[in-house]
């Protein structure tokens, strides 16, 4: 039986990838330094700052929320409700709960009174469901900040998503997105600073977060997860990792480090800002306005294309 490597007691998880075995009180404390870690390292964020963090009511999210008021950083919540049917009530449900647990402020945002929830958004174009749930998420986070005064937005992207996200855009070479992969994404241009804290830690690393801090949290996927290409990226990436610990971190950090750097020169990108909501686009009007357009015209009875 292992033991841990910070009090002796019984190790009851043991992390690979670091050669170390915790007990469940250190594992917490590891895991919390992760996370400062990834703050300090990236300069994220300061104490100063007002925090919104990203929640969907999963594991990650709920655990990033729980990692940085353990840290004492100012953080309160946003949840937007995309609409999808039970999953969605559920998830509203516990992100609530949690907040009121810890004490913390949760604004909600409802798709559904903003422009249109995801089921019905997806019935009425070809797009798969995530791509405009995505650019809709995007849109709502920034313009919610903005308009509630926090300087920094705060997802719980952790090491698997990120990983997965980097091994598309390497397989496609798809250069633009390679660019802006990275913890943080700077604030200007119309947009608020945008970080992934968790980036330093793995799924199962901030399951065991979440689990052991006694979150209760949505354990079930959007329904609209299946069959996203990540996925299988996640289980390739997760293979690897079993045969050789320690090549998801790698494969992440030495992007940052060395390649990132080389691409970072081509980054060149003009943003205006809308010219009817104000936000930031790379054309006249952006694609959140362009959509609310065409639902509009459709809603008016003219034939769309969507
Ligand atoms: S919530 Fe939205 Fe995800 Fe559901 S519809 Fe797809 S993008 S899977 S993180
Ligand atoms: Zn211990
Ligand atoms: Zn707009």
């Amino acid at each position: 039986m292992r033991r841990c490597a910070k009090c002796s007691d019984k190790g009851t998880i043991y992390l690979p990838e670091h050669r170390l075995s915790l007990c469940k009180t250190h594992y917490l404390e590891w895991f919390e330094s992760r996370v400062e870690k990834a703050i300090k390292s990236f300069r994220m964020f300061s104490k100063e700052d007002n925090i919104l963090v990203a929640v969907s009511g999963g594991k990650d999210s709920l655990g990033l929320w729980h990692a940085l008021w353990k840290l004492g950083y100012k953080a309160d919540g946003l949840y937007i409700n995309l609409g999808i049917g039970e999953y969605s009530e559920l998830s509203e449900k516990k992100a609530k709960a949690f907040a009121d647990k810890i004490g913390k402020k949760l604004h909600v945002v409802y798709l559904k009174e903003n422009i249109m929830d995801i089921p019905t958004l997806k019935e009425l174009q070809s797009r798969p469901a995530c791509s405009v749930c995505g650019t809709l998420k995007r849109y709502y986070m920034n313009l919610t900040a903005k308009k509630l005064g926090y300087s920094v937005i705060a997802t719980g992207h952790n090491l698997d998503d990120e990983c997965a996200v980097l091994m598309g855009n390497v397989l496609s070479w798809n250069i633009d997105y390679l660019v802006r992969q990275y913890p943080v994404l700077e604030e200007g241009n119309g947009f608020v600073r945008k970080v992934k804290p968790l980036c330093l830690v793995s799924e199962k690393q901030s399951a065991m977060y979440a689990f052991l801090s006694g979150i209760d949290f949505v354990e079930d996927e959007c329904p609209y997860a299946v069959g996203a290409s990540s996925i299988s990226y996640k289980l390739i990436m997760a293979k690897i990792e079993e045969e050789s610990p320690g090549t998801k971190l790698r494969f992440y950090l030495e992007f940052i480090r060395k390649v990132r750097p080389m691409f970072a020169l081509k980054q060149n990108v003009k943003l205006n800002p809308c010219q009817v909501c104000g936000e930031p686009t790379t054309g006249d009007v952006c694609s959140v306005c362009r959509l609310k357009m065409r639902l509009e015209a459709s809603k008016a009875g003219m034939k769309q294309n969507f």
